[in-house]
């Protein structure tokens, strides 16, 4: 049994003023990550992490896509695109994981081909994975517990391909922020749809005989 906690960034918290801050994403917020996130880890839990980790050059960002605006979407590669302002920059303080560091067993990088986004920690836009499916085979991990920001993208992509791949997947919902309200609760029925269980925080202690 491990948790994958999900972009937990400055860029994406209103706590450090990120480019793309989620509503709700506060100090308080990331504290109550972090000490589920510390509980969890004590009852047994490894604990993974995402970290979403674009280059200066990455087509996500509107500001490399000339007369485009914030939250514009194109079509690229015959998929919807959604233009974000520029985020996680490798190498910059806001791209850092907000979370205790000790927490983390794993911590797989996303996002770093400048010609594919990358939603899922599992995967890119473009199906080239990351190491992070190779990371929990040889932990033996067969359930998973996902959270962190933000609801309606990451987490979302994340939670349903773990669920294609055959995990038995729960995420937690008030340990979630998403970008836009609707968005939010069209992920979380679209994850109830694949089987996913979408708990809350009071649940977990009953979850951690998975
Ligand atoms: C995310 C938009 C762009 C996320 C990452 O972590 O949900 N959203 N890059
Ligand atoms: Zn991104």
């Amino acid at each position: 049994m491990a948790v994958i906690v999900v972009d937990m960034q400055g860029d994406f918290t209103t706590w450090k003023e990120g480019a793309l801050a989620i509503p709700g994403s506060d100090a308080s917020f990331v504290k109550k990550v972090e000490q589920a996130t510390r509980e969890l880890k004590e009852a047994g839990f490894l604990v993974f992490g995402t970290q979403d980790w674009h280059p200066p050059d990455h087509i996500s960002f509107y500001t490399n896509h000339p007369g485009k605006n914030p939250f514009d979407m194109i079509q690229i590669n015959g998929r919807t695109q959604v233009l974000w302002p520029r985020h996680c920059v490798q190498g910059t303080e806001n791209a850092k994981i907000l979370l205790d560091d000790e927490l983390f067993t794993a911590i797989a990088r996303k996002g770093q081909n400048p010609m594919f986004d990358s939603y899922s920690g599992f995967q890119d836009h473009g199906g080239m994975k990351t190491d992070l499916d190779m990371i929990l085979q040889t932990y033996h991990v067969s359930s998973l517990v996902i959270y962190g920001i933000a609801t309606d993208y990451c987490v979302n992509a994340t939670a349903l391909d773990a669920a294609a791949m055959g995990y038995e997947v729960a995420v937690v919902g008030d340990l979630c922020r998403g970008v836009a309200p609707e968005t939010t609760d069209q992920a979380f029925a679209e994850l109830m749809g694949r089987g996913i269980r979408v708990v809350q925080e009071l649940d977990l202690p009953g979850l951690q005989r998975w």
